[in-house]
């Protein structure tokens, strides 16, 4: 692979191969040790719609890694500093990626090589040089599945938000991300007051009823680029990216009013809830600990102060 890419001629191999688009553009990270190597593939990938990152120093991919999330990762075996079975080892030990597919591409021809390389970490093994088409295809299907799978696992099946897990490792990203790009990030706690007094009262399924209006509501009234979650039985969790703990408690007060007006049925029965609030920003803590630690303090100083309130 020593000639320039011709990007014509590759548009024409991939041109009767177009990936259908109907979601998010895969992202795809590739680890190679060679520049020619890395730009041919991050070219036939991105060709085909998906967003590449490229890295070539082993000691970059860490950072890249927690803040580029992304669905596959492509990996050289053989690389000067470390070898892509021992990297792929370390990556399969990271919290939160365990769902993204390994896949090596290297121009290791011994099969019981490729078994070995796989059976240590590692869910495929491409052979270099490989066709567009394959490398394509063999990308595509195993971002698909592991989507597909990534998507049961993240979401709380009740209200189809993020789970406490998902929530945890996108707060962890968001506030790598604020920090580089030195923007303001809040962190909300939401708990609904007397919850167990609901329960009691109008029976369980009314009281999954309430957790899923209120999971609605906040999905509504909050902006696309804020993160909602089911952080435990009754409580929520916002990560409110670009905003700032003043700015987020007017927000979240505002929904607060809006659902302490909604009217609940059970049985001919009509009923009020109210959910108290913490919100702690991460220019006072940042990090995942310290935030929701502090956002937690704050939730239960609202609960102390009488609940139905919003707290920073
Ligand atoms: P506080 O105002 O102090 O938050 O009081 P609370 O009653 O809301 O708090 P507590 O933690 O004592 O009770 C929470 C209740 O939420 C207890 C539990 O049975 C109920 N709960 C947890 N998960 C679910 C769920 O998925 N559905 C329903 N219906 N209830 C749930
Ligand atoms: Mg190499
Ligand atoms: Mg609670
Ligand atoms: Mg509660």
């Amino acid at each position: 692979l020593t000639k320039p890419i011709n990007s014509a001629e590759l548009i024409d191999q991939l041109d009767s191969f177009a990936v259908p688009q109907t979601q998010e553009p895969f992202r795809v990270l590739i680890i190679d040790d060679s520049t020619t190597v890395l730009e041919y593939h991050a070219a036939v990938l991105e060709l085909s719609g998906m967003v590449v990152r490229a890295v070539e120093k082993t000691d970059a991919v860490m950072k890249t890694l927690l803040e580029f999330n992304p669905d596959l990762i492509l990996i050289d075996v053989y690389m000067p500093e470390c070898s892509g079975i021992e990297l792929a080892k370390v990556i399969r030990q990271i919290d939160g990626l365990l769902s993204v597919p390994i896949v090596y591409l290297s121009s290791e021809n011994d099969f019981n090589t490729q078994l070995e390389a796989m059976c240590l970490a590692g869910d495929d093994f491409l052979v270099k040089p490989i066709d567009p088409k394959r490398l394509v295809s063999a990308v595509t299907m195993r971002v698909r599945r592991a989507r597909l799978l990534r998507g049961l696992m993240v979401r709380d099946g009740l209200t189809g938000l993020f789970n406490h897990t998902a929530i945890k490792e996108q707060l962890g990203r968001e506030i790598v991300r604020s920090n580089r790009l030195k923007t303001p990030l809040s962190f909300a706690m939401i708990d609904v007051d007397f919850f167990k007094k609901v329960n009691d009262t109008y029976g369980h399924a009314a009281g999954d009823r309430v957790l899923k209006s209120l999971a609605r509501l906040l999905k509504q009234r909050l902006r696309g680029t804020d993160i909602v979650g089911r952080y435990g039985g009754e409580e929520f969790a916002v990560i409110m990216t670009d905003t700032n703990a003043p700015e987020a408690a007017k927000v979240i007060d505002e929904i607060r009013k809006v659902f302490s007006r909604l009217l609940h049925m059970s049985d001919n029965r009509e009923f009020k809830v109210t959910f108290s609030c913490g919100i702690a920003d991460i220019k006072h803590f940042p990090d995942v600990k310290s935030v929701s630690e502090a956002a937690d303090k704050a939730l239960h100083d609202a609960k102390r102060k009488g609940r139905n309130q919003v707290t920073t």
